[in-house]
């Protein structure tokens, strides 16, 4: 055979490393700068002071996520000089020093602290897969990461970011269902941020198998990382969900308890068990219908024998004060003559072969098809579809296997997406596809109902996640490690954006233990989202079910729960504005405390700002507290502790380690049954004493809806200043009219007999208090025997609920 012409192949040199190489030419522009070196371009943009954007690529163009960041440049000042071929950004809080000849970057605060530095190595790829190499500084901590196993510093750990369908796995294992590419170093100099925005398969390694070096890659794609600096670690989080955005506030029902199974079926099955939660009067807001709410797992359709009537069916749960969630996986069963798959298929809306014909894998209906949620003709398409479900009346939607998981758990990476029209291979579609499915069933339920706000709970996501959905950590394993790894989970998701989180409690696979079931619903009753959920074929596992003293604790707290309600639902709100979480990791606040890495304590967290939460096995019977600076109380008691101090505390199956952070305070209202029954009337704030005080922005609105949006809110701040040794109501804000036209105030750890207001003094009452309800003494033998604690003369005073600005005196 003779060839027509002579064929130049490129030289085989893609295995190896190949760095940037020295700058050849940059010019400055209106955000930061842009240039050549003789194997890429690069481009520096300026965010914000604390944010700057770092991208280089091989190609004759910058490749972009338009998924996560949704945020532009602010068009802030910024200096640039050359020197000693080097080049120096400087905004108002970081001066960049680029090595023009080595292409690498040096991070400073404006003081000259080195924040964070590339190894000499800098920038570099082998083949197509790009790594940025960077320094360790002298015992530096790394956070974050999402949902990521393994310890709260990730510091000798290497971790994988391609979002994996993965049942009951390991408390180590990696990857699991969500990506989020954004971590925070911290030491001693400050603490920044690094948000890799690269949709393809990434690594984030620690310092697994080196000592020189940490680094991220991707397997294709430019290096794309947003380099953040604020003096704090919340600050940073809060910079960082600026970029990729934060939670909407959630309807008020969804910070209730929610009951899943996989899954209650028939209808009569669900009626029995929302009667069950109201005799038994444990307060909850949510049923789930899993897929056996289907007619042969096919999204869109409701089974007809074991729900023939939806509609009322959720009416009737609706007056017994429920909502109810559905269900939606992303494969549609290719099966002709079924609406969504002739749909999808005459429309071009599901994911293709190169070659156009339809990509099938096999989820619970069979052969699937799967809309590519990257296309926003598939999104809108998907939102309409949800009429199905809204016309019955659910009101939230969970959207599971949408990593997307089929069997096998291989997917081809040729399969095409239409990633907004640029068109992508699964390589860099797959994780972002999840997060595209959330937004969908977000958008859908607010078109079907605009006048509701969406609730959507989602497995798998990508950075950015928290605008679409809530998130839950997938099927974890009815074990005390897991239930002490679900907190870790949750508390990483809080440090990368995601607020709005939780795990399933009781373990979704395997058994729970009685005392093991009991603990994990008292720490559940803290945590952002909390869900009771278990396997198919698996025991009973609703909080009745384990017997009468695990019912009597459990309900205890799902009753705290409720009461904390207003204390909740304001965090809900501050979080929804601040990105910061509602579960947070010690390292927020206290990041230089080297106590709080340690394996003893690193899963302890603050909720809701005032609650220390000290996790614990439910085997144990006393455990180990670090308590941090400051003074904390044990909630129960009112025991005080001085902080930097390692306590021993009792941890009794009915009493959970929680502490109150001496000067902070917290808003109680009544027992209810439900987040819109009506209360007493009375909101009781609680303040603790302290050295230093704190601010609580008090938040209420009609739990549902937009109107909050156009005003119809109530705000008020209530401070604590221990100097002058008062408590301040501000004024009322907004037009909603609250919900409690009472105060009660109790004070803790204050040895008082009256206050003033207005220079008139107040008496104060006494009561002795519990926040946990006795348990009864089923069995009489003493050593079975439950503790029970009340705080006795608790000072309050009680007041009308005043909507002016008043101060409360004399607080000593
Ligand atoms: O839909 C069934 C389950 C669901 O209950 C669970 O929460 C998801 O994480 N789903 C996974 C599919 C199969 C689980 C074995």
């Amino acid at each position: 055979m003779t060839s027509k012409s002579a064929i130049s192949y490129p030289s085989r040199n893609s295995s190896q490393h190949l760095g940037f190489g020295s700058i050849q030419e940059w010019k400055q522009t209106e955000i930061g700068l842009e240039g050549k070196s003789e194997v890429g371009r690069f481009r520096i943009s300026v965010y914000q002071g604390g944010i700057i954007r770092i991208q280089a690529s091989r190609y004759d163009s910058f490749e972009s996520n338009p998924y996560s960041v949704i945020s532009e440049p602010d068009k802030v000042n910024f200096n640039l000089e050359e020197g000693d071929n080097k080049l120096y950004l400087t905004t108002s809080l970081i001066r960049l020093k680029v090595d023009l000849d080595k292409f690498t970057f040096s991070f400073f605060d404006l003081n000259g602290n080195l924040l964070n530095a590339d190894d000499s190595l800098g920038t570099s790829w082998i083949g197509t897969e790009v790594t940025s190499y960077k320094q360790v500084q002298k015992e530096e901590k790394f956070i974050g990461l999402g949902e990521k196993t393994g310890n709260l510093d990730r510091s000798g750990r290497a971790y994988t970011n391609w979002n994996t369908d993965y049942f009951a796995y390991g408390i180590g294992d990696d990857p699991l269902y969500m990506s989020i590419p954004f971590y925070i170093g911290i030491h001693d100099k400050g603490a920044y941020g690094i948000y890799f925005d690269n949709t393809h398969k990434s690594v984030f390694n620690f310092g697994a198998s080196t000592n020189r070096f940490v680094y991220f890659s991707a397997e294709d794609g430019d290096l794309d990382y947003y380099f953040i600096y604020q003096p704090t670690v919340a600050e940073i989080i809060s910079a960082y969900t600026w970029l990729t955005g934060r939670m909407q506030l959630p309807p008020k029902w969804a910070l209730g308890f929610q009951q899943c199974r996989y899954s209650y079926y028939p209808d009569s099955e669900v009626y029995t068990l929302a009667q069950t939660f109201r005799d038994k009067k444990m307060p909850a807001d949510v049923i789930y219908l899993d897929i056996h709410h289907m007619e042969a797992y096919k999204v869109f359709t409701f089974d007809g024998e074991k729900f023939s009537d939806p509609k009322g069916m959720i009416t009737r749960l609706k007056e017994k004060g429920f909502k109810v969630v559905v269900i939606m996986d992303p494969g549609i069963k290719t099966q002709q003559g079924y609406l969504p798959y002739d749909e999808g298929l005459e429309n071009g809306l599901f994911v293709k072969y190169p070659d156009g014909k339809t990509y099938e894998g096999q989820v619970w209906p069979g052969w699937c098809a799967f809309p590519d949620f990257t296309k926003e003709e598939t999104r809108s398409w998907w939102a309409e579809k949800m009429a199905f479900y809204t016309d019955a009346g659910v009101d939230g939607f969970w959207t599971d296997m949408n990593e997307p998981a089929s069997w096998g758990q291989f997917t081809p990476n040729l399969i095409e997406f239409d990633y907004e029209g640029e068109k992508a291979s699964h390589r860099k579609a797959r994780n972002i596809y999840g997060m595209q499915m959330a937004r969908s069933a977000q958008e859908g339920s607010f078109f079907q109902n605009p006048d509701k706000r969406p609730f959507v709970l989602t497995r798998s996501g990508f950075a950015g996640i928290q605008r679409f959905a809530a998130a839950w950590t997938g099927d974890n394993v009815a074990s005390e490690e897991h239930m002490l790894a679900g907190i870790r989970l949750v508390n990483s998701m809080g440090l990368s954006g995601v607020s709005f989180a939780g795990y399933d409690v009781g373990g979704f696979a395997a058994e729970a233990s009685k005392s093991l079931f009991a603990r994990w619903m008292s720490l559940g009753a803290f945590a952002p989202f909390y869900r009771a959920h278990s396997m198919i074929n698996s025991n009973d596992a609703e909080p009745w079910a384990f017997g009468e003293e695990v019912e009597e604790i459990s309900r205890n707290y799902m009753k705290l729960r409720y009461r904390l309600l207003p204390t909740i639902y304001s965090k809900f709100y501050s979080s929804s504005l601040s990105g910061l979480p509602i579960s947070e990791s010690l390292a927020i606040q206290y990041p230089l405390d080297e106590n709080i890495y340690l394996s003893a304590f690193q899963n302890e967290y603050l909720f809701c700002d005032a609650f220390l939460i000290a996790p614990v096995e439910s085997t144990k019977e006393i455990t180990k507290v670090y308590l941090p600076a400051g003074d904390w109380y044990y909630l129960f008691s009112d025991k005080k502790h001085s902080g930097k101090e390692v306590i021993y505390q009792d941890c009794p199956l009915n009493y959970l380690p929680v502490y109150v952070k001496g000067g902070q305070l917290f808003a109680l209202q009544s027992d209810v049954n439900s987040a819109s029954e009506q209360t007493d009337g009375i909101l009781r704030i609680h303040v603790y004493k302290g050295k230093t005080g704190s601010e609580y922005l008090h938040y209420e609105d009609a739990g549902e809806g937009l109107g909050y949006l156009a005003g119809e809110y109530l705000k008020r701040t209530i401070s604590y200043n221990p100097e002058s040794e008062t408590l301040e109501f501000g004024n009322v804000e907004g037009l909603y009219q609250s919900n409690f036209d009472r105060l009660k105030v109790y004070f803790h750890g204050f040895t008082l007999d009256s206050v003033s207001i207005d220079e008139e003094r107040y008496p104060l009452k006494t009561e002795a208090y519990a926040f946990l309800g006795k348990l009864t003494e089923f069995d009489p033998l003493p050593e079975n025997d439950h503790p029970y604690f009340e705080i006795n003369n608790l000072p309050y005073l009680d007041l009308d609920h005043l909507s002016s600005a008043f101060v409360i005196k004399g607080i000593v």
